[in-house]
């Protein structure tokens, strides 16, 4: 393990004002955000549609690192040219999704566990020579009736920190991805008591598998009320119970937390870590910075709709998300800048 480029790169993933873009999505996925638009569900489709981001103008300005998918990392422009080497060009640093997704955990009923590990080491080396410099895992912990359980949390966290470990030992840093989702009636506390929970138990799996964790970059849900809960708080609250329960569980040595949006508006993630930001920036140990998909993507994608001629604007838009970020990476985000 080279720790100083591991350090090196987890820096820059959270560099001055940047954040990731994450365009990691499974053809499953994909396909789902291509059909509720009616747009082709292939691979060409989904080749153009990636074509359309990578090349977006000025795109690395406000992003630091894409999160590919194992499809995309493949692929090229219509001129050959490697989606890889397009980004490496707009001063982007290419990642790499690489878990197999969440399935059933066994005597669990209604709750996941993220699978991949057989076989990682592999596509680890592999990954990393087709240029990927990060990686990512995602785990999927949902709020209800008893649940999470114990064991869910537990077998999500051991296969964070196994995959971890693996990434590091591999020179790519890991993107440790915890997600508590949105799905349900649970209260901006429950979020908030879960949230802690399953982060405490990520890190102690971590440093049990020996992860460094200056080589690791956070991206966790922002604590919020469930998404059919009836009170949904302000956005000043929902900031101060996040940044509470980060700072409750996430260990200082870590240089930066990069936020998923998991389903919000985009305008409301913008503002909700632009208020995180504005609120507590100046006293935080890590960056608050942002890996959103749909929270960036999603404008652009309902622009394009699959039309080659919406390109230019679906790529304004994109570019315009990615900026909206950064300004509420800098406390300087305001609703005013989606009046344009
Ligand atoms: C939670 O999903 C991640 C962040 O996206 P949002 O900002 O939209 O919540 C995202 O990176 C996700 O892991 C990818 O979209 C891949 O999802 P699947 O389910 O296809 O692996």
């Amino acid at each position: 393990m080279n720790l100083q480029q591991l350090t090196e790169t987890a820096g820059s993933l959270v560099v001055g004002a940047k954040g990731l873009l994450a365009m990691d999505e499974s053809t499953g996925t994909c396909n789902k955000r291509f059909a509720s638009l009616g747009i082709p569900q292939t691979e060409a489709a989904r080749r153009a549609y990636r074509e359309l981001i990578v090349t977006t103008p000025g795109l690395g300005e406000w992003i630091s690192g894409a999160i590919l998918f194992d499809e995309t990392i493949h692929q090229q422009k219509e001129d050959g040219t490697l989606f890889v080497k397009v980004l490496v060009e707009a001063g982007i640093i290419p990642g790499i999704k690489v878990d197999t997704g969440a399935r059933e955990l066994a005597g669990h009923l209604g709750e996941k566990v993220t699978e991949g590990l057989d076989g990682l080491r592999d596509r680890l080396v592999e990954y990393s020579r087709l240029g990927a410099r990060f990686a990512k895992w995602r785990a999927v912990i949902a709020v209800g009736d008893g649940i999470p359980s114990r064991g869910c949390i537990e077998a999500n966290a051991h296969a964070l920190a196994r995959y971890a470990g693996l990434c590091q030992e591999a020179g790519l840093v890991p993107v440790v991805e915890p997600e508590v989702i949105m799905d349900g009636d649970h209260t901006l506390e429950q979020c908030s008591r879960v949230t802690e929970r399953v982060l405490r138990t990520v890190f102690d799996q971590l440093y049990t598998q020996r992860v460094v964790l200056e080589g690791v970059i956070l991206k966790p849900n922002m604590v919020l009320p469930g998404s059919a809960c009836p009170t949904q708080e302000g956005v000043d609250e929902i900031a101060d119970t996040t940044v509470r329960c980060l700072l409750r569980a996430v260990p200082a040595a870590v240089p930066g937390i990069a936020f998923l949006s998991g389903g919000q508006s985009a305008e409301l993630a913008s503002d909700r870590l632009n208020a995180m930001n504005v609120r507590f920036k100046s006293r935080l140990p890590w960056a608050l910075a942002f890996s959103f998909a749909r929270a960036i993507q999603q404008p652009a994608l309902e622009i394009w709709k699959g039309n080659n001629t919406n390109v230019p604007a679906a790529q304004q838009a994109l570019y315009h998300r990615a900026q909206c970020n950064c300004a509420a990476r800098l406390g300087e985000y305001t609703t005013a800048m989606e009046k344009r």
